[in-house]
């Protein structure tokens, strides 16, 4: 087994440097920019205008962010299917990857707090015992989030180790007592990794992890969800019926195709189940 894969496996997360150049995330932070700057404008999935409070936006990968700049979609989307990380991803789980969704975290205008400490699994509407099984079984391990910082930050925290066994009481306190209200306190052993622009670290959501959300600091980080066949997740972070349209993958490279192919292959099912009766963007 790799060092990394050795790491990841028994830590929950990994960072690795200079993965992508200057250059290449110097576009990226210009096109993941104007994809704000329209969300801000208004946010597709909403059908209003970026809230002063967001700190996040999905579905960088909805093509009509880009109806005039095809090009840029196209470099968008091969630097975001680039086995320069998914071979990091793949190395790491033992398995081969689909995509599984894509986030832009930015500064928020006005919130200005530690996030909470969190796992994924809670957002998932299972009670504690049911996170619990899941934390302890074999699929809690599937996962993967990538964030690739475009411009350098130290804003996520991870507690090494937290992906293989539940909370303490003293966690579960912290993190589900009282209605969350202390789920934004320190925990001790927590890391915090530096990333430079092109740097990148991936994590295990299932995991105790949390972000800070100032809104007078700089933050621009691609977040690119990855997961595996056998724990595909059939959610609003997976829904992109959009890609659907034909199309969508024009431009490519073959290698990119084949990459988002798999992931729509994967989902389709899933997003033809949905009816179109709010609308979708495409
Ligand atoms: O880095 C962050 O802001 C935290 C990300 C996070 O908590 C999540 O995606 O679940």
């Amino acid at each position: 087994m790799s060092e990394l894969r050795d790491f990841w496996e028994r830590e929950g997360y990994i960072a690795v440097s200079d993965v992508f150049d200057k250059a290449r995330t110097e576009n990226l932070l210009r096109i993941c920019d104007d994809v704000l700057a329209q969300f801000l404008d208004c946010c597709p999935e909403r059908k209003k205008p970026g809230g002063v409070d967001d700190r996040n936006m999905r579905n960088l990968h909805r093509r009509s962010y880009f109806k005039d700049k095809p090009d840029d979609f196209v470099f968008m989307m091969e630097a975001f299917a680039d086995p320069a990380l998914s071979d990091i991803v793949e190395e790491i789980l033992g398995k081969k990857i689909i995509l599984r969704g894509t986030t832009y975290w930015f500064t928020p205008t006005n919130m200005n707090i530690a996030g909470n400490w969190h796992r994924d699994i809670q957002f998932l509407g299972k009670d504690p015992e049911e996170q619990k099984v899941y934390v302890e079984s074999q699929e809690a391990q599937s996962g993967a989030q990538l964030m690739l910082a475009l411009t350098p930050t130290d804003c996520s925290q991870y507690l090494p180790g937290s992906h293989l066994r539940w909370d303490t009481d003293e966690e579960l306190h912290m993190r589900l007592g009282d209605d969350c209200i202390h789920a934004t306190q320190d925990l001790e052993g927590a890391v915090r990794v530096k990333q430079e622009p092109g740097d990148v670290t991936i994590l295990n959501a299932t995991g105790l992890h949390r972000g800070d959300y100032f809104n007078d600091v700089l933050r621009r980080t691609v977040m690119i969800t990855y997961t595996t066949e056998e724990e595909p997740i059939d959610d609003y972070f997976s829904l992109a019926p959009w890609c659907l349209e034909p199309g969508y993958l024009d431009g490519m490279n073959d290698y990119t195709k084949a990459f988002y192919q798999r992931y729509i292959d994967q989902y389709t099912d899933f997003w033809n189940s949905k009816t179109r009766k709010n609308g979708w963007d495409t």
